[in-house]
């Protein structure tokens, strides 16, 4: 039988490169071999404060996204995670397993909580409700960037928690995290990873930016002084990050490209990541308006939706008997 594969995104703005890199572009390599779930996060999304217009635009947008990088419907189930109520339910059940120490040690959390006033609780709860996604479809593998290898990491201590102290009921998931593109950089700060909810705009392509907006984004990326396209992170970021970037979406190893620019200033070599990444967006950004407006995008989410509840409600009953809630019910 096919391994399962589950991952999701944030619908709380258009998808960067680097959630392209990270996370979209290895899905897209995966669902010829898995069983995948693909999922629009807008539970998750809402741990901030969204406009609810706004909201409503980047989860349709998100699912568009989806099946115009190549998810295909047929081979994968893409849905939004508020129509499978069981994602809700069985996050309230593993927060209720979840410690509030191992929580609060979250760096997200810390990240996103940092000197504000108002921090909602759904932040700090956040891992047990992606916890909940994940286990919910017996999950195997679990595709991300970089930065959710800690969530991933409660997530396998909150299914052993629940094994042992109710029912050996889950399977303990492994991440899977890509070799080149993990972690792409901001272009305004590249020691600090590429955000789509970054207040500044220049810091990261989002996949519906125009040739144009792209060309001017990477044209304007911090680099160094010392003129030389050479890989390395610790003493240029910015340069480093260009290079991965360019890697990652052609398949070039990084050395390879630097013998490629040997020679050659910055001005040339941005041009040419900027050629690169308008020729890969080129084509998703055609199939994601012939999708936007469209009722074929209705059906895949309808259809997802359906089969995802089929999935998810099996496993809900088994936490349900396992902790005692409500009746016994086969
Ligand atoms: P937000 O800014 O709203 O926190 P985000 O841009 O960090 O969002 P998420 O929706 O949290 O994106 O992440 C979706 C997927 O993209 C995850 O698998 C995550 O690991 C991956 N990802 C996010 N940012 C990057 C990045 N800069 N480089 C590589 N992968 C990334
Ligand atoms: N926490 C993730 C988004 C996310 C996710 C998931 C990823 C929510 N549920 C399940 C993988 C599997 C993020 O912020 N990038």
């Amino acid at each position: 039988m096919k391994k399962t594969i589950f991952s999701g995104i944030q619908p709380s703005g258009t998808i960067t490169l680097g959630n392209y890199i990270g996370a979209l572009k290895q899905f897209v390599e995966l669902q010829e071999d898995y069983n995948c779930y693909f999922c629009i996060v807008d539970e998750h999304a809402i741990t901030v404060q969204q406009d609810r217009l706004e909201l409503r635009k980047n989860i349709r947008s998100l699912a568009a996204l989806y099946v115009a990088v190549g998810l295909d419907p047929s081979k994968a189930t893409l849905f939004i995670q508020s129509e499978v109520p069981a994602h809700a339910q069985a996050g309230w059940m593993l927060q209720c397993v979840a410690y509030i120490g191992e929580l609060e040690r979250m760096t997200q959390f810390k990240d996103k909580s940092a000197g504000k006033e108002a921090v909602s609780a759904g932040l700090l709860t956040y891992p047990p409700l992606m916890a909940a996604d994940i286990l919910l479809y017996g999950t195997d593998l679990v595709p991300v960037g970089e930065d959710q290898k800690q969530h991933l990491e409660l997530t396998r201590d909150l299914a052993e928690r629940f094994n042992k102290k109710y029912n050996d009921i889950f399977t303990i998931p492994e991440v899977r995290i890509p070799k080149e593109g993990a972690r792409i950089m901001s272009l305004q700060e590249p020691t600090k990873k590429m955000s789509k909810s970054d207040p500044n705009q220049k810091s990261f392509i989002t996949l519906l930016d125009s040739p144009k907006q792209i060309e001017k984004k990477i044209k304007s990326a911090v680099t160094d002084s010392d003129g030389v396209v050479k890989f390395d992170k610790q003493n240029k970021p910015g340069v480093s990050n260009l290079l991965s970037i360019y890697s990652a979406l052609e398949g070039i190893p990084v050395a390879e490209l630097e013998a490629q620019f040997e020679g050659k200033g910055y001005g040339d070599f941005k041009q040419a990541v900027a050629d690169v990444v308008v020729k890969h967006l080129a084509p998703v950004q055609k199939r994601y308006n012939e999708l936007i407006d469209s009722e074929e995008l209705d059906r895949i989410l309808d259809e997802g939706a359906e089969k995802a509840r089929f999935t998810a409600s099996k496993t809900l009953k088994k936490m349900e008997n396992a902790m005692g809630l409500g009746r016994k019910r086969k």
